[in-house]
C-alpha cells in the first residue's frame, strides 16, 4: 500500500484518500507507516474570507512552483470549493490545466472520517500526499469555523488572504490575524486601494504587540488572476519554511495534535461506554453537571 504510494502515482493516492474521507476504520493501521514515509513536505495553509480568492491564488501558486520544479499537493477543506464545482469558467480552465499534470494533485475534503473531525481527517489526507512525495502540500480552507482555524493552526505556514476592501474591519481583522497568520497576502490587487490596504496593515502589525519575540508576519500584494506577486509570495513562503521548523514550532504543533487526537479518542471512548446515555440523560436532568459526567466517563477505563 504505502509502496504504491511511493511511487508517486496518483490512483492508489486517490483510493487511501477516499478510505480516509469515508472513515474506514482501516486507515487507522496505516497511520503509523505512513507517518514515517513523509518526506518533509512544506505544509501550507491558505485561509482568509469566502471570495477573498483563495483557489484562484492556490492556482496561480501551483503555477509557480511547477516552474520551479515542484510537485504541488492541495487539499481543499470546504465544500464549496471550486475544485469540484461552482467557480467561474475561467477558473475552471486553470484548475483543468494543472488537473492533467501528473505533478500536481488536488483534492476536495468535505466529510468527517472515523478517526476525529475534520482537523484529523485532513491531517491524515496531508501525512499521505507527503508519504507520496508532494512537496509544497497546500491546504485552503475558509478562515471563519473553529476547525478551519484549527487546521490552519497546525500548517507549518499560513497564508491568510485578505481584499483591499477591509475598511473598519480592520480591527476585528487584526486579532484573527496575530492569531494565524505567517503571512498575508492582500489579494485583488488590481483593485484601487490594494497597496494603502497592504500599507495600513503593515502599519498596524508593526504596532501590535501580538505574540512576543515574533516578528509581524510580512504584507505582500498579489492578483491571483494575473498572477502578479506571486512569485514574491512563493519566495516569502519558502523563507518562512525554515521558521517553522524551528524546534519551538515544530513542538507547539505536534502538542496540538496529540491535544486534538486525545479530545476525538476521548469523546469516541465515551461514546461508546455503556454509561454515556444515563449520563447525557442526568447531565439535561440537571442531576449531574457536564464535568463530573466527562471525568465519570473517563474513569470507566475505556481510555487506553
Ligand atoms: N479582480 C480580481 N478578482 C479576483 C482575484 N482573485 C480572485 N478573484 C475573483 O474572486 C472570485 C472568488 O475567487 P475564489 O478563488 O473562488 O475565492 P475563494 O477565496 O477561494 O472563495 P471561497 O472558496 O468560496 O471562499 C472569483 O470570481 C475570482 O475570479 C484578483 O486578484 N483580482
Ligand atoms: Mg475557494
Amino acid at each position: 500500500m504505502l509502496g504504491e504510494l511511493r511511487t508517486g502515482e496518483r490512483r492508489p493516492l486517490a483510493r487511501l484518500l477516499t478510505r480516509v474521507e469515508g472513515g474506514d476504520p482501516s486507515v487507522r493501521a496505516l497511520l503509523p507507516d505512513l507517518f514515517a514515509a513523509g518526506h518533509g513536505g512544506h505544509l501550507v495553509g491558505i485561509t482568509g474570507p469566502p471570495g477573498s480568492g483563495k483557489s484562484t491564488l492556490v492556482s496561480a501558486l501551483i503555477g509557480e512552483w511547477r516552474k520551479r520544479g515542484r510537485r504541488v499537493g492541495v487539499l481543499a477543506v470546504d465544500p464549496s470549493s471550486p475544485y469540484t464545482r461552482g467557480a467561474i469558467l475561467g477558473d475552471r480552465i486553470r484548475m483543468m490545466e494543472h488537473a492533467a499534470d501528473r505533478d500536481v494533485f488536488m483534492r476536495s475534503m468535505a466529510s468527517r472520517g472515523e478517526l476525529g473531525g475534520l482537523a484529523a481527517t485532513t491531517w491524515i489526507a496531508a501525512a499521505a500526499l507527503d508519504a507520496a512525495g508532494f512537496d509544497p502540500i497546500l491546504i485552503e480552507t475558509v478562515g471563519a469555523g473553529q476547525s478551519e482555524v484549527e487546521i490552519a493552526r497546525l500548517a507549518e505556514t499560513t497564508v491568510v488572504v485578505e481584499v483591499p476592501e477591509m475598511g473598519d474591519e480592520v480591527q476585528a481583522i487584526k486579532a484573527g490575524l496575530l492569531e494565524v497568520a505567517d503571512i498575508i497576502a492582500v489579494n485583488k490587487g488590481d483593485r484601487p486601494g490594494a497597496d494603502r490596504a497592504a500599507r495600513q496593515l503593515r502599519a498596524m502589525l508593526s504596532t501590535a504587540g501580538g505574540r512576543i519575540e515574533r516578528k509581524p508576519p510580512p504584507v505582500l500584494v498579489t492578483t491571483a488572476t494575473t498572477a502578479e506577486g506571486v512569485p514574491a509570495l512563493v519566495d516569502a513562503i519558502e523563507a518562512h519554511r525554515s521558521t517553522a521548523r524551528s524546534p519551538m514550532r515544530a513542538r507547539e504543533r505536534a502538542a496540538s495534535q496529540v491535544r486534538r487526537a486525545l479530545a476525538d479518542l476521548a469523546a469516541r471512548h465515551a461514546e461508546a461506554d455503556p454509561g454515556w446515555e444515563a449520563s447525557v440523560q442526568a447531565v439535561a436532568d440537571r442531576e449531574l453537571d457536564p464535568f463530573t459526567a466527562a471525568e465519570r466517563l473517563l474513569d470507566a477505563g475505556r481510555l487506553e
